[in-house]
């Protein structure tokens, strides 16, 4: 089986594929046919799956799945873990009330952000991005609030229907907001980068949040960053990071083609 030409040649075995951001929502077909077909494919030659945040643009709480979009989802997640590939899961800033509920239907486990995996003999911290963005101050203190159990446990005692109308307010608020924040105040912040890598004693990062897709060197540090998934507007976007079993790590775009981050 040696035919498949170079160009062909897409998206070998993983040990372990990364994605983040893909905001699946029922007005997105088109990304959400995507994402089924990226977990039916390149999925199925890795051996787990870590999905790094913002999956879903919204999640009013575990009892939404039920719906049958959530449900098609859940599903499909399913068939991943019963595949045997395990699956990983931390939270972004649109997911963060998915629960033991949602874990247990997907056979998802829940990871804290900042979580530390090994890759041969170097180390990797994943996180979604959102924590590092210290220098939106507003969103810190939003953050936080929502972070806090106690905050969860009421928001949560609301009826769904309730639940579903105040994440739908908020997604609308964080778009108007968005246009209006300087760019510099949606990307991470330096020194909230360099902390990570310190009390995680790792030198590779991954992480997505900004939907500024990169690969970016400080000396032996590496900061990977992933890219959104968006099919449902003009231009398609969208991909996934790789890591091998020697430890080498690579982006992919939408279509399963390698990008080269040049020697490591
Ligand atoms: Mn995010």
């Amino acid at each position: 089986m040696n035919s498949t030409s170079p160009a062909k040649e897409v998206a070998p075995a993983a040990l372990a594929l990364f994605i983040s951001d893909l905001h699946l929502q029922p007005s997105h077909p088109r990304t959400t046919q995507a994402f089924l077909d990226f977990l039916e494919g390149p999925v199925r030659r890795a051996q787990a799956l870590y999905l790094l945040g913002d999956i879903f643009d919204a999640w009013p709480g575990d009892d939404d799945m039920a719906l049958p979009y959530h449900r098609q989802i859940i599903d499909a997640l399913r068939a991943v873990s019963d595949a045997g590939i395990a699956l990983f899961w931390i939270a972004g800033n649109r997911d963060f009330l998915v629960g033991p509920a949602f874990a247990a239907a997907t056979g998802a486990r829940i990871l804290s952000d900042g979580a530390v995996i090994a890759a041969g003999a170097s180390r990797i911290v994943l996180a979604h991005g959102d924590a590092e963005c210290t220098d939106d101050h507003k969103y810190m203190q939003f953050r936080a609030m929502v972070r806090e159990p106690q905050w969860q446990r009421q928001f949560l005692s609301q009826p769904l229907t309730a639940r579903r109308a105040i994440v739908a307010g908020l997604r609308s608020d964080s778009r108007a907001q968005q246009q209006e924040k300087p760019m510099a105040l949606m990307d991470v912040n330096p020194q909230a980068i360099a902390r990570l890598y310190e009390q995680s004693g790792a030198e590779i990062l991954i992480h997505g949040h900004t939907h500024r897709p990169a690969c970016h060197r400080f000396g032996s540090r590496l900061r990977y960053v992933l890219p959104d998934w968006e099919l449902d507007e003009e231009t398609a976007r969208g991909g996934w990071i790789a890591l091998d079993a020697s430890g080498a790590i690579h982006r992919y775009d939408l279509h399963g083609m390698l990008l080269d981050d040049g020697p490591a």
